[in-house]
């Protein structure tokens, strides 16, 4: 025996973590079979009835992500039922397995199963990111709800830049987001900047549903209402 022996590498295990107040991570929440149905899921709405598309911002520069929406359509800076900037189609519905997996996240996430059940995402943003794709630092705050943001990744591992509520700069904490993990953004953190400086090409397990690139969903609640006003009860229609 010479006394030096050599230790095999414990992988290292990645555990829930709150990166700031509101702002809770929980690692490898998908499985393998529920991401590559996810993944099955998005190739069908890449499909149509609204192409997959990178956004042209009002600068005139394209987003470098291409993006599909479910309930509403976003593009720069509003909510719409129609995709006016991507052929006019209605976009395709919200499902109701993934208003579910959105209400299972929050509950999960922040141990509150009345905030699990509080939670009505009406929208989801699908983002695919190629291996050159990015996203700047931005706020989301086109919605007119408070309620928490879920963010759900499948496929290659991404840094994901999480800022703070008054500009784009510093401080920030860098985070890997990997094939499966749930991130929720509530609270103080709902207006946060953030941003995804870089994917990292060929790091997941094709397992996943996709050999290159990463999809990230984001379910959110828009305040809009589908009803128009004309049938929203009025003071004269009501008894009481
Ligand atoms: C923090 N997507 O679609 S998900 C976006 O990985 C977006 O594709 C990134 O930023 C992505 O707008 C990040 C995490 C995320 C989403 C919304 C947030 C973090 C957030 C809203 C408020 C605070
Ligand atoms: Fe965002």
């Amino acid at each position: 025996m010479s006394g030096l022996e050599i230790q095999p590498m414990l992988p290292m295990e990645r555990l829930r973590r709150e990166v700031a107040p509101g702002a809770v991570q929980l690692p490898n929440w998908l499985s393998l079979d529920q991401q590559r149905e996810i993944v099955e899921a998005c190739r069908g709405w890449a499909a149509g009835p609204v192409p997959l598309r990178h956004t042209r911002l009002p600068t005139g520069n394209v987003m470098s992500v291409q993006t599909v929406c479910l309930g509403w359509h976003w593009s720069p800076y509003k909510y719409t039922r129609t995709a006016e900037d991507a052929g006019g189609a209605a976009v395709a519905p919200m499902p109701d397995w993934l208003v579910e997996l959105g209400q299972t996240a929050v509950a999960e996430a922040y141990g509150d199963p009345d905030a699990g059940q509080a939670y009505r995402p009406d929208t989801a943003l699908i983002n695919f990111y190629d291996d050159q794709a990015r996203m700047g630092m931005h706020q989301d705050k086109d919605e007119k709800s408070n309620q928490p943001v879920v963010s759900l990744s499948i496929g290659d591992t991404a840094v994901f830049r999480f800022g703070n509520t008054e500009n784009r700069n510093r401080p920030y904490t860098d985070v890997e987001l990997v094939s499966g993990d749930l991130f929720v953004f509530g609270g103080p953190s709902r207006f946060a900047y953030h941003g995804v400086p870089k994917v990292l090409p060929r790091s997941a397990d094709p397992a996943c549903g996709l050999a290159a690139g990463r999809l990230n969903l984001t379910l959110r609640t828009t305040g809009l209402s589908l009803a128009s006003s004309a049938e929203l009860p009025t003071a004269h229609d009501r008894s009481t």
